[in-house]
């Protein structure tokens, strides 16, 4: 079998192909953006032209934190439709039967009713700071959706909550929430400073799932028996939430990445950054019905993540 695997390069992408090489697959196809740019169509379409995967799994995605999505929408709606309209056509159009796309859990309504249910897509408004992003990861479970109505092919979608872990984007502007605040408890800690800032009010709620317990998610989904695509009524029937089932706010995430890092000064919070959505916790109870739930606990991730970055980036 031949797993064209989109992506690998990125936290998760990198994740997963960790887990496919300790795996019996036949081979796993990468290119990286300079040999391959998947917003380009021509160039997609020769690639599956030339290499006639039997798989895909599509977790190539321009991502980032708060203000990246604040600041850059376009560049967020325009990659992220791109990539997923250019993927999963090319992929349909070269005869492979089984895709898993990898979205996010900021394609829910801001003010979903917690823990947010598959069944609570497209309910309501969303939230501001992300809506260009979310909009493309709702398209592109649509796209997954209309080409199994249509073409009775077997496309998946997973939509994990937020992300952590090895090869993680530490950049402290443009960075999510943990990695960004490992860096400045790292850096505070090390100089002794006397306070870090924390943007927001750090009241709003977070889920936090360390990557390789994401790999083996997407794995096992990607390996589930086909599901009955056909039965429009269910618009649950096509994409799985995957998450912990547990939330933490950001100032106890904070105070978690002060102990680990060894910062003793003070936290202060910054009202003039935006908060986003007020919460954001997954209701996994789908997921687990089919088999899976997560094995790796915040903290226990959070030390194994500041080990990796003490090695690799700091
Ligand atoms: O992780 P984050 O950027 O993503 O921010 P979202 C989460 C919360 O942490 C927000 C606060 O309330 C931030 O204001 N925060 C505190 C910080 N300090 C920091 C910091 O130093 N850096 C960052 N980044 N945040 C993203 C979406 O939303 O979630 C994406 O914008 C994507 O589209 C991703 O869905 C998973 O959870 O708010």
């Amino acid at each position: 079998m031949r797993i064209f695997l989109a992506g690998h390069s990125g936290m998760v992408g990198s994740a997963i192909a960790r887990q496919l090489s300790a795996r019996d697959v036949d081979e796993v196809l990468t290119r990286t953006h300079d040999q391959l740019d998947l917003t380009n169509q021509a160039a997609t379409a020769t690639f599956f032209a030339d290499e006639s995967p039997d798989v895909v799994i599509l977790a190539a995605a321009r991502v980032g934190g708060i203000l990246a999505n604040n600041d850059f929408p376009a560049d967020f709606i325009y990659d992220n439709l791109m990539i997923e309209a250019n993927v999963i056509h090319q992929a349909f159009a070269n005869g492979v039967t089984r895709l898993l796309n990898l979205g996010s859990s900021c394609i829910y309504p801001r003010d979903a009713a917690q823990p947010m249910r598959e069944d609570a897509l497209l309910t309501g408004p969303l939230e501001l700071t992300n809506e260009p992003y979310a909009i493309a990861k709702i398209a592109a479970i649509k796209l997954c959706e209309s080409y199994n109505r249509q073409y009775g092919v077997d496309y998946r979608s997973v939509m994990p909550t937020n992300l952590y872990g090895p090869g993680d984007n530490f950049d402290p502007i443009k960075s999510h929430v943990l990695p960004g605040l490992m860096q400045r408890f790292h850096y505070a800690a090390q100089a002794d400073a006397e306070v870090v800032e924390v943007w927001g009010s750090g009241t709003p709620r977070r889920e936090f799932l360390h990557v390789d317990d994401m790999a083996a998610a997407s794995l096992h989904v990607l390996n589930l028996p086909k599901a009955n695509w056909d039965d429009a009524t269910d618009p649950r029937s096509a994409f799985l939430n995957v998450g912990t089932g547990h939330d933490i706010s950001i100032a106890e995430l904070a105070t978690m990445l002060a102990e680990v890092t060894g910062f003793e000064g003070r936290i202060a919070f910054d009202a003039r950054k935006p908060d986003g959505t007020p919460r954001k916790l997954l209701n996994v109870s789908r997921l687990a019905e089919l088999g899976w739930t997560s094995k790796i606990g915040l903290r226990e991730g959070i030390a194994q993540t500041y080990d990796w970055y003490q090695k690799n980036v700091a």
